[in-house]
């Protein structure tokens, strides 16, 4: 029977649909159910465990303001980490950057490269190449983020966490311990950036993961952004290990990017957040 919507519920009853024409795929992976909407108006639909992963209309909402800020922060961003990511947007991104010698991609459930690969109009040619080990510049690792980490003697310049929300299964990447072994795996200077939920309706988990930040990183920020499909405004964690100044980015090298969103040119507007959010902060 075809369905004519998806809805997302958040707490409370909140609620983010969209129409949809059909389920183009379903299946319970190894680590969640996974599902595939055509919707009417934004393309496809990735849903993880009931949750929007991405619109296809739209998802660069999400992936330019995850990926831009820090890698234009950072001097000269050449090793990066992505964990998770495993539709492939956010690895694209950072593969827009001239100074990238290598990125690592972490993603646990190979269902969601897999499907990703087969059914979204998100970084096809990017899963492709990575699929068969002949991206130059990127490989992709199936395996645990926290455990990579943990055990990895690799170094990062930028170290970047695109995961499910801070309930859930990627609970323990948003846990104090995790945060110790991403600041031991950055170089001198170097910067992390988690998503860290919706703004409303996660504001505990992101005021947990800002303390727990604060406790491990030498600075940390905050900022928020409307993404196509979450419960807006989404938020944003940042810490800094060394001498980087995150509130600054240099905007020659955005020029290259072709920016849809994310504007450098007005960074310092992305650290817009409501009042009683700053004051519990
Ligand atoms: N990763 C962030 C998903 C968080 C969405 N949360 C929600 N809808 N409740 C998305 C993967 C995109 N690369």
């Amino acid at each position: 029977e075809q369905e004519r919507a998806f809805i997302e519920w958040y707490p409370r009853g909140y609620g983010v649909g969209f129409k949809v024409r059909e389920r183009l795929f379903e299946t319970q992976t190894k680590y969640q159910r996974l599902e595939i909407y055509e919707t009417e108006g934004f393309g496809k639909l990735l849903v993880l465990d009931g949750t929007v992963q991405l619109v296809e209309v739209g998802e660069e909402s999400y992936h330019e303001v995850l990926v831009h800020p820090v890698m234009l922060a950072h001097p000269n961003p050449r090793r990066v980490l992505v964990i998770g990511g495993g539709d492939g947007g956010t690895l694209r991104e950072v593969l827009k950057h001239g100074t990238v010698e290598k990125a690592t991609m972490v993603e646990i459930d190979d269902g969601v490269v897999e499907a990703s690969y087969i059914y979204l109009d998100v970084a096809k040619d990017l899963l492709d190449r990575l699929l068969k080990g002949e991206e130059p510049r990127a490989e992709l690792i199936i395996g645990d983020g926290v455990k990579y980490l943990r055990e990895s003697d690799e170094r990062f310049d930028v170290i970047i966490v695109d995961s499910t929300d801070p309930v859930g299964p990627a609970k323990l990447l948003f846990s104090e311990e995790f945060y110790r072994s991403a600041y031991e795996k950055l170089n001198e200077k170097g910067l992390y950036i988690t998503q860290a939920g919706s703004v409303y309706l996660f504001t505990n988990e992101l005021l947990d993961a800002y303390r727990a930040m604060k406790r491990v990183f030498d600075r940390v920020y905050y900022f928020s952004f409307p993404v196509i499909g979450y419960a807006s405004p989404w938020s944003f964690l940042v810490g800094v290990k060394g001498d980087i100044d995150f509130r600054k980015v240099d905007t020659r090298r955005a020029e290259k990017l072709g920016l849809y969103y994310y504007d450098p040119e007005r960074h310092e507007t992305l650290f817009q957040m409501p009042k009683y959010v700053r004051d519990l902060l």
